[in-house]
């Protein structure tokens, strides 16, 4: 099979379990009825899904059941993903009205709620991590991972960096930084999560870790580049938007912001290589995930 194919295939069978357990648990776990709707627009708004599918992908690499309480797992991360876009849309940070192609959060639902969704997002992620059989000793893993990963030593962090240099001109290594915390170290955690569940050695999860630093980077610099390259019908957003904005293209130009997302990408194949190589696993599924990054220029 090729590596579209693959991914395709992990897609289709488990996007759609994804999605389901988020509804089923959303609705067991909120009894308000104004909150749930305002969370499940969001959570339903058509999102990739990426991060917990990597998280499965892990599983599924290292042969380990994705059962009901791995689904739930997964998917907190998707609350907590859906937490970051709903608070980052609000008026007091990028003031967005359209994600996705969909009206925004607060629009809908006013600033109030849609404040009160991000926070009963980003603390059901928790719940979700805790009320579910697997042993303690991962639950805490999980929870303390995703604590160093999500608040103010990771993407919390980033965002402060972005919105208080907003108008200021930061040097690429600061760039670098601040992207690494804002978007990367939510896709390390969901690299690290399913090292946890599938019982990695500490080895194995540095190097899973060290693959989603280079995807989160990846992921990066692709977003900035189809700011530029794209339009808004294709991205379900305003494009050119980065103008003024601490991006790589508007460090590097669009011409070495390709060659660093090659290099990068270059750089996370050599890292699954080592994977394969310690653990003599086949590595073809978290590989294909690079398919996303489409460099034809
Ligand atoms: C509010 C604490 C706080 C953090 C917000 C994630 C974030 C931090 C801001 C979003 C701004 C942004 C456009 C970041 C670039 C990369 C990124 C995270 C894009 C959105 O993720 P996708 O493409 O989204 O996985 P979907 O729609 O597929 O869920």
């Amino acid at each position: 099979m090729n590596d579209s194919a693959l991914l395709n295939n992990f897609v289709n069978e488990y996007k759609n379990r994804i999605e389901l357990t988020i509804e089923k648990e959303v609705l067991k776990d909120v009894s308000q009825s104004d909150l749930s709707e305002s969370m499940l627009y969001s959570l339903k708004a058509g999102g990739k899904r990426l991060r917990p599918l990597l998280t499965l992908a892990v599983l599924k690499t290292f042969n380990h059941k994705i059962g009901e309480d791995e689904l739930k797992v997964s998917s907190a991360l998707e609350l907590l993903h859906t937490y970051s876009l709903i608070h980052d849309d609000l008026p007091a940070m990028d003031n967005d009205d359209l994600r996705r192609g969909k009206a925004t959060n607060h629009v809908v639902y006013g600033e109030g709620l849609a404040t009160l969704a991000g926070d009963a997002l980003l603390t059901l992620a928790f719940q979700w991590l805790t009320d579910n059989n697997l042993t303690d000793a991962k639950k805490v893993q999980l929870v303390l991972e995703l604590s160093k990963k999500a608040g103010p030593a990771g993407m919390v962090a980033g965002q402060a960096i972005d919105i208080l240099n907003e108008n200021k001109p930061l040097t690429l290594d600061q760039i670098k930084h601040l992207h690494e915390q804002k978007t990367g170290d939510l896709i390390r955690y969901a690299l690290i999560a399913g090292g946890i569940m599938s019982d990695c050695e500490s080895e194995v999860i540095h190097l899973l870790d060290d693959f989603g630093a280079d995807y989160g980077l990846a992921f990066q610099i692709y977003d900035d580049i189809l700011d530029v390259t794209s339009n808004t019908e294709d991205l379900g957003k305003p494009v050119h938007q980065d103008s003024v904005k601490n991006t790589y293209t508007n460090q590097l130009g669009l011409d070495k912001s390709y060659e660093y997302l090659e290099d990068t990408l270059d750089h996370s194949k050599m890292i699954l290589k080592k994977i394969s190589d310690l653990n003599g696993i086949d590595v073809s599924l978290l590989m294909s995930f690079l398919d996303y990054f489409n460099i034809e220029k």
